[in-house]
């Protein structure tokens, strides 16, 4: 019984433990920049690489359109973002899980950018496990 209970401790602390990494809400911002369907620009944050997903290869018609789709969506708009902790910010930008903003400011969690992109059909899932998001659980 005590070492059942104690697995139930430790499973909700590293419950606890994900949850506290991940937040919608870690940046906000308005868009100012789309460079493709996976990588923009985020007024008083810098560029932001959509984690977990691939897009297609630059210069592509799926590239292109992939593009207008994130500039639909994101361009002039303000986004809340998930930033992940453990990989560091490099030349593509920091590495997020994007979710457009509710009419009242706050994070839309229906609408995870990063999925809206797979469900589109401009982008595949790709996982990378280095960092903090799960796409089985988006
Ligand atoms: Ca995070
Ligand atoms: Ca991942």
């Amino acid at each position: 019984m005590g070492l059942r209970l104690s697995r139930t401790a430790l499973f909700l602390l590293l419950a606890l433990v994900a949850l506290a990494a991940s937040r919608p809400d870690e940046a906000s911002g308005v868009v100012l920049q789309v460079l493709d369907g996976e990588s923009f620009e985020v007024q008083g944050f810098g560029l932001v690489k959509l984690a977990d997903i691939d897009g297609p290869a630059m210069g592509t018609m799926e590239w292109v359109h992939a593009r207008e789709y994130a500039m639909e969506n994101l361009l002039g708009s303000q986004v809340f973002l998930d930033v992940d902790q453990g990989s560091e910010t490099n030349l593509y930008g920091s590495i997020c899980v994007a979710y457009l903003a509710n009419a009242n400011c706050t994070p839309n969690l229906a609408k995870n950018f990063n999925k809206m992109m797979v469900k589109a059909g401009f982008a595949r899932l790709k996982d990378d496990p280095e960092n903090e998001f799960d796409p089985s659980r988006w």
